[in-house]
């Protein structure tokens, strides 16, 4: 089982590809990245960090695999850095995703009800044409309004529901404990756990489980199920842990669940 995992490298802050990598790994797949950009730390509450945007290499990478006998059952997108990287990615996906492939995208846009810096309508426009292609979609909350212009989730899940046919809105504050997907032509709740505060990277880990859950071809419930335990256990220890949240969750010792999960395959 092969995984494309497209996404920065955010070298301290515990997000993207330094997270896909040790959780994709732990669902047993093997994993390929194509970094989008090389950041000294990711943007969310850090000031004065580095940005190197690596369009060039990506064109450059793209060339040299296709010399190559590289396919993947899942390609998965997170953080990109540019609408030309939004284009770029769709051409990987066309050129290196099996045909019974599963194209995972992660919308990276915003959080708290604003846009990460950099990223304005334009750009999300462009990834909602990217969602367009996706089988699954995993927009937090503030990115299911980004996408759609609706603040009420069940009203932004049934548009979303018109480009992508899985639209999964991640994040833990709707008001009862749950979050919304969805499945068979309707709206499904998956029970969750709340806990208080705001979890950088969250997002990432969930997506990144989700991704090697849906590699190992778990049916979409039982994906967001053991997806779901898995960020709950590791947002507790974060809760406990991390003092700091911008520097992303302690995922790491809650990783058994999943190798547990996958073991004997
Ligand atoms: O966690 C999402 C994310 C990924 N990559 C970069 C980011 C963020 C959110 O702040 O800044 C570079």
């Amino acid at each position: 089982m092969r995984i494309l995992a497209i996404n920065d490298i955010s070298c301290t802050g515990k997000c993207s590809l330094t997270v896909a990598l040790p959780v994709l790994s732990a669902c047993g797949a093997t994993v390929d990245i194509l970094p989008t950009a090389l950041l000294s730390t990711h943007t969310g509450g850090f000031t004065g960090y580095t940005f190197l945007p690596l369009d060039g290499e990506m064109e450059k990478i793209f060339e040299h695999w296709s010399t190559l006998p590289l396919s993947y059952d899942v390609v998965y997108s997170g953080y990109l850095g540019s609408r030309a990287q939004i284009e770029f990615v769709k051409k990987v996906k066309d050129r290196f995703l099996k045909a019974d492939g599963k194209f995972v995208v992660d919308p990276v846009l915003g959080d708290n009800f604003t846009f990460y810096k950099g990223f304005d309508e334009a750009f999300a426009a462009g990834m909602r044409s990217l969602c367009a292609e996706a089988d699954y979609i995993l927009p937090n909350e503030t990115e299911s309004f980004l996408l759609t212009g609706e603040r009420d989730f069940s009203k932004a899940l049934e548009k979303l529901s018109e480009i992508c046919p899985h639209p999964i809105i991640t994040g833990a504050s709707a008001p009862d404990g749950y979050f919304l997907y969805y499945e068979d032509g309707g709206e499904k709740r998956m029970p969750l756990e709340k806990v208080e505060g705001s979890f950088h990277g969250a997002g990432d880990v969930f997506a990144s489980a989700f991704a090697g859950c849906i590699a190992n071809g778990l049916p979409l419930k039982e994906a967001l199920s053991l997806t779901a335990e898995f960020c709950y256990r590791a947002i507790l220890r974060t809760e406990k842990e991390v003092p700091d949240k911008k520097y992303g969750m302690n995922y790491e010792r809650e990783l058994y669940l999943l190798t547990d999960a996958f073991k004997g395959r």
